[in-house]
């Protein structure tokens, strides 16, 4: 059966490959949410409850209430439940955290606005005009909801100041002026982070790079783009798309996000097995420390030994070392082949086996492997307009997404062809079909991009981006479907070439109680894994007092250290990336 159904696609695809149907090039970005007539040819083959909070705070509970009432949102945010190995190396510091107990074990902690920092005046508003014309200063309320509110509306600031600034000097004069004054500030681009830490959680300044978003070079020899950092991640695709080059970033979000917020969070995204993270690929980053020190280390070269990297410290701190104002990055040229395949696997060990072959049999052409689960499937099908199952034959269990990119077009193809259905007679697939134009492509991309959309839709969700070793990420999605029971959605998607799990829970509101199942319970299990809690989001607010699963005590110390040597004020980004414990 197998084998008949394996020569039946052997033979509908060299008949496709006879009759001449040009296999035209793809764009390789996998952009555009296309609802289009299926031309596809299938081969297949077969919190903690408010009440029990205690407050040790000199403030009192009303005053906790009220600014609990004021910022949290959907009951769950500004309480961080605080795992504390270190307890007795570092120190809680007393401003601005309340300690509670929490139901389930770990201390906890209530982020509250640090004293030290002042409140904006009509004096600072005058000031920041003086610098940025009255049009860049904003305090018109439609505008400042949004830049209060993240892309999952989970997260809210209540901040009265949004700054448009259009040059680093500007940026410059902003720190500055915030540092001398001690306002706190949040660097903010696209606003599509996932992590709460792209909005202010009190009355922080909200400094914003869209006006920024210059191309300012472009070298066809060596492929380096430098730009600002404001510019939209899908704008620069499009750029270098027309100079016959791509960027070796693609993610979901390339619509909003900005190049400054990518390098600021290291994102990872869809092509990280084909072109590495963004610490391979930046060349060169222009940075304004919180005092307003420019940092020119804005370099074009691939090999610059001297001394301290430092724009490494820029590339995923989230804002909270400095604001990046340039960028220069590597981008590798576009190749004239690219194949998207959307197959079915009957169980997660198959997905495993089909990555470990794709690895030896497609190799270098190799450049995306994804994996859904059909909980994430159904959800997309459900949710999503414009998506449809291209197997609809019956539900699988799990789904790949492959693609590949080459420079030979028949080889590219040949490979594929052997691959699939080497894959196929070894039952590592049973079902898929391989994209015959730009359309079907887009159309198989919009199952997996269009995930985190569908969920958002679904209602409530928790999200959890882990890097876990691969033969063990699925156990915890397991896990949890079985902590959950029938009151939630347990989700599994993600970047399976990466070692990269998107688990996410989805229920119709957000229910303290099962948050209280969920944590600590991912994060230890992450950490007894040997994983990571933030593979690539980044850890933002949700995270910050949750560094300890992932680094140990002695990194957190330096990383402090180095926080406090930047930005002594601690101004950028607070509250975020670091626990409070270790910042005072
Ligand atoms: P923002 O959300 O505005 O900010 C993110 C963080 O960076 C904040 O801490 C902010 O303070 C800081 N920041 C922003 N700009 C600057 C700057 N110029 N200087 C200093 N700090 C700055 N992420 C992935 O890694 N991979 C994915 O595949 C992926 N897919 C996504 C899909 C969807 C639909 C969505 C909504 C998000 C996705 N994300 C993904 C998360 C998010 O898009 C990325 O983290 C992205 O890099 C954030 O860019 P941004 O410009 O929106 O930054
Ligand atoms: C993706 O890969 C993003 O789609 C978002 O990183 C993941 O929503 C998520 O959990
Ligand atoms: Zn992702």
């Amino acid at each position: 059966m197998v084998n008949r159904n394996c020569r039946a696609t052997l033979r509908l695809l060299t008949l496709i490959n006879r009759q001449g149907h040009p296999h035209p090039p793809l764009s390789s970005s996998p952009s555009g949410h296309i609802s289009h007539s299926y031309l596809i040819l299938p081969f297949s083959i077969a919190f903690v409850f408010l009440t029990v909070l205690c407050f040790y705070s000199g403030t009192g509970i009303d005053a906790c209430w009220k600014q609990l009432q004021r910022n949290n949102v959907h009951g769950e945010h500004k309480i961080v439940s605080f795992f504390s190995p270190l307890a007795s190396s570092l120190k809680t510091r007393q401003w601005g955290v309340k300690i509670q107990s929490r139901c389930y074990g770990s201390a906890s902690v209530l982020v509250q606005r640090n004293p030290k920092f002042s409140k904006l005046n009509d004096e600072d508003v005058r000031y920041f005009e003086g610098i940025l014309g009255a049009k860049n200063v904003i305090q018109d309320d439609e505008k400042l909801i949004t830049a209060n509110t993240d892309w999952m509306r989970k997260y809210k600031g209540s901040s009265k100041l949004l700054l448009q600034p259009r040059t680093t000097d500007q940026v410059s004069e902003i720190l500055k002026y915030c540092n001398f004054r001690c306002l706190a500030v949040v660097p903010q681009g696209g606003n599509t982070g996932l992590v709460g830490g792209s909005v202010p959680v009190f009355d922080e300044v909200v400094v914003s790079l869209s006006a920024m978003s210059k191309i300012i070079s472009f070298d066809k020899v060596s492929g380096i783009l430098v730009c600002e950092a404001g510019c939209i991640l899908e704008n620069i695709i499009s750029f270098l798309d027309s100079e016959g080059f791509i960027m070796p970033l693609d993610l979901g979000a390339k619509g909003s996000c900005q190049i400054g917020g990518n390098v600021s969070t290291n994102a990872g995204g869809l092509r990280l097995l084909r072109y590495g993270s963004l610490h391979g690929n930046v060349l060169g980053i222009e940075a304004v420390l919180a005092d307003g020190t420019v940092l020119d280390m804005l370099k074009t070269l691939r090999k610059d030994n001297t001394g301290y990297d430092l724009k490494h410290l820029f590339i995923g701190s989230e804002g909270s070392l400095g604001i990046v104002t340039k960028v220069s990055i590597l981008t590798p040229p576009k190749l004239s082949s690219v194949n998207v395949a959307f197959l079915a696997c009957k169980d997660y060990s198959s997905c495993q086996k089909l990555l470990q072959e794709a690895r030896r049999k497609l190799g270098e052409i190799l450049s995306a492997f994804e994996f859904l689960d059909s909980n994430a499937m159904n959800l997309v099908l459900n949710h999503l307009e414009g998506a449809r199952n291209p197997l609809p034959t019956s539900l699988h269990n799990f789904y790949v997404l492959i693609e590949t990119t080459g420079s030979d077009e028949s080889s590219d193809k040949q490979k594929l062809e052997a691959f699939l259905l080497g894959s196929m007679e070894n039952e590592l697939i049973s079902d898929g079909a391989l994209a015959q134009d730009i359309n079907q492509a887009s159309s198989f991309w919009l199952l997996r991009e269009g995930i985190p959309e569908a969920l958002m839709r679904a209602g409530a969700v928790y999200k959890y981006d882990l890097s876990i070793p691969v033969e063990k990420m699925y156990n915890l999605v397991e896990e949890m479907r079985s902590r959950l029971g029938n009151d939630a959605n347990v989700v599994g998607y993600g970047h399976l070439g990466d070692g990269n799990l998107h688990l996410n829970v989805s229920t119709p509101q957000y229910d303290d109680k099962i948050l209280s199942q969920i944590e600590p319970f991912v994060y230890e299990w992450t950490s007894k894994h040997h994983g990571s809690i933030s593979a690539e989001h980044g850890l933002g607010l949700m995270k910050a007092n949750k560094i300890f699963y992932s680094k140990s005590p002695e990194t957190v110390k330096v990383m402090t250290s180095i926080k406090k040597l930047l930005d002594p004020n601690h101004i950028l980004n607070p509250y975020k990336v670091l626990p409070c414990s270790s910042i005072s």
